[in-house]
């Protein structure tokens, strides 16, 4: 009875206490996707100058990404990386994972990944890694003993079927695969194709193996959060196989797992579906989750120079989510943004505005800060990061993948410390971004201006911070403007703070006018207004 309190009291001593009543990291942050094998290749060690980027490489181009010094304004800025997967796999991407807890050879050694985290810690920036629990690759050494042996204790790892169930997948594609070519062959369920067997989560075993993956990387390796790979389709329930409440609850006890490890993990989910499902998610299936609709109604509204439905998305977004959500424009299964949008650089600006301006937890997909293009298939658009002209600052040798013929003019050399330039845009918005509290923490007022191509909204937090946001999300310039506010400001002129252009006009009443030069196409302001009442 004695030595129970001397228990506890040596641990709460031995353990950090959570400060709960801190906002998460994550609410404040900035994250920067990368594909490690397009990012940068090392130019020392066994790895060096083969054409294929790895840790060494990356490590080496952190300051790029974030210096770890608030003084210089070279760096990008961002907070945090998200690494797409990394671990062994017979394909370039990775997403078919053979060894769970292992670092791909062509990108390092763990001891290389493990100076990559300190750097980046020591940076500020940090990492989350991508974890695909829905699937592995079909040579992996569970499927491989599975489907070899009916009576192996890793068959009921997987998903199996003696007739065919009849029934296909979400988009209907065939998702029951034979394990051989005998036509009476036993069946198993790959959602997305016969080389990537969905594992059963149903079964405990796997679940536990699955969390002792999560435990090493968090506790061995020190990662800072977890993507979650397609995980709308976890657990399905015959055909419906997408979203069950199954899946979500799956989701919960393995968050709650990783916050027991570590009070700060972060997992934000790739739930490909409507505002409306994704929701279901958030906060306690995971912390956080990508907003698909959004993001697609930003580059539609850029394409077609009408901003009322990325307003009405705006507004549905906010409502939808208690936490901020995860925003961005394209990731790496998407043609790539400037692609979109025609290579319009006006319009890749004004995406990063709108993006940058807004609430919630905004994502960059490498590349898309410079104006990388390239449409499906995929590997074009994951192309090598355009350092230079030449190609040569990614990779002294061939590189893996061809970059985009725009590399020439496109590309970090030609546009860093350039005012005018994408890359700078970019840098201001995310320094502004991170210097405005208004910008980061509080919510958004969509407001209804009379003219469809403007794009407006306040950001006011419960202190009564506040700015005005306007995007023309036209191409047109529109000469003379009063955008309508939701309540009236003390008169004074108007004053940007994106550092883009000076505004001639004023605030009066419930009105900012816009005179003089008024709003060119595609153009940004962010109008300081004084502290709500
Ligand atoms: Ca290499
Ligand atoms: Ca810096
Ligand atoms: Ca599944």
């Amino acid at each position: 009875m004695l030595i129970l309190p001397a228990v506890s009291c040596a641990m709460a001593l031995s353990q950090p206490a959570a400060d709960t009543t801190a906002r998460p990291w994550w609410h404040d942050a900035v994250f920067y996707e990368v594909f490690v094998r397009s990012f940068a290749d090392s130019t020392d060690g066994p790895l060096a100058n083969d054409g294929v980027g790895d840790f060494r490489g990356l490590t080496a181009r952190l300051d790029y990404l974030n210096d770890g010094d608030p003084a210089t304004t070279t760096d990008l800025g961002i907070d945090a990386i998200w690494l797409m997967p990394i671990n062994e796999s017979p394909s370039y991407h990775g997403y078919d994972i053979v060894d769970y807890k292992s670092i791909d050879a062509e990108y390092g050694t763990p001891e290389d990944f493990r100076a990559f985290i300190d750097a980046a810690h020591e940076r500020g920036i940090r990492i989350i890694i991508d974890l695909v629990l829905n699937h592995c690759s079909n040579r992996h050494p569970w499927f491989e003993e599975a489907a070899s042996d009916p009576d192996s204790p890793k068959r009921d790892w997987f998903i199996w079927a003696d007739q065919d169930p009849g029934y296909r997948g979400p988009w209907g594609q065939q998702v029951w695969h034979r394990v051989s070519h005998d036509q009476d062959a036993p069946l198993y369920y790959g959602c997305f194709y016969r080389g990537m067997p969905d594992l059963n989560l149903h079964n405990p075993a796997v679940t536990a193996e699955l969390k002792e993956i999560a435990r090493f990387w968090i506790q061995d390796m020190g990662v800072d959060g977890f993507r979650l790979d397609a995980i709308k389709h976890l657990i399905e329930d015959g055909a419906t196989q997408e979203n069950t409440q199954a899946t979500i609850d799956w989701l919960e006890d393995f968050n709650a797992y990783c916050k027991s490890l570590n009070p700060d993990f972060f997992t934000v989910g790739e739930v490909w579906s409507t505002t409306d499902q994704v929701a279901r998610y958030i906060p306690a299936a995971v912390d956080t989750a990508f907003e698909f609709d959004l993001a697609q109604t930003i580059i539609d509204g850029l394409n077609t120079g009408d901003a009322t439905k990325i307003r009405d998305r705006i507004a549905l977004v906010a409502d939808a989510y208690d936490t901020p959500v995860a925003t961005f424009l394209t990731n790496h299964d998407q043609a790539r943004l400037m692609t979109q949008l025609g290579e319009s650089e006006s319009k890749a600006k004004a995406a990063a505005s709108i993006l940058l301006t807004l609430p919630g937890v905004p994502f960059i997909y490498y590349g898309e800060e410079i104006g990388h293009t390239g449409g499906k298939p995929d590997p074009n658009i994951r192309t090598p990061m355009q350092w230079d002209a030449t190609g040569e600052t990614f990779s002294a040798a061939e590189p893996w993948r061809a970059a985009q013929p725009d590399a020439v003019r496109r590309n970090v050399r030609e546009q860093q410390g350039h005012p005018g330039s994408l890359l700078e845009h970019y840098r201001r918005l995310i320094d502004l971004r991170k210097s405005t509290p208004a910008l980061t923490q509080a919510r958004v007022i969509p407001l209804d201006p009379p003219e469809d191509a403007i794009l407006a909204f306040i950001r006011r937090d419960d202190t009564g911070r506040q700015c005005l946001v306007v995007v023309n999300t036209s191409a047109d310039p529109i000469g003379w403007y009063a955008v309508p506010l939701d309540q009236p400001v003390p008169p004074g002129p108007l004053r940007d703070i994106s550092g883009n252009r000076r505004p001639f006009g004023s605030l009066s009443d419930d009105r900012a006018t816009f005179r003089g030069g008024g709003i060119r196409g595609h153009e940004l302001f962010v109008i300081e207004l004084p502290n709500a009442g």
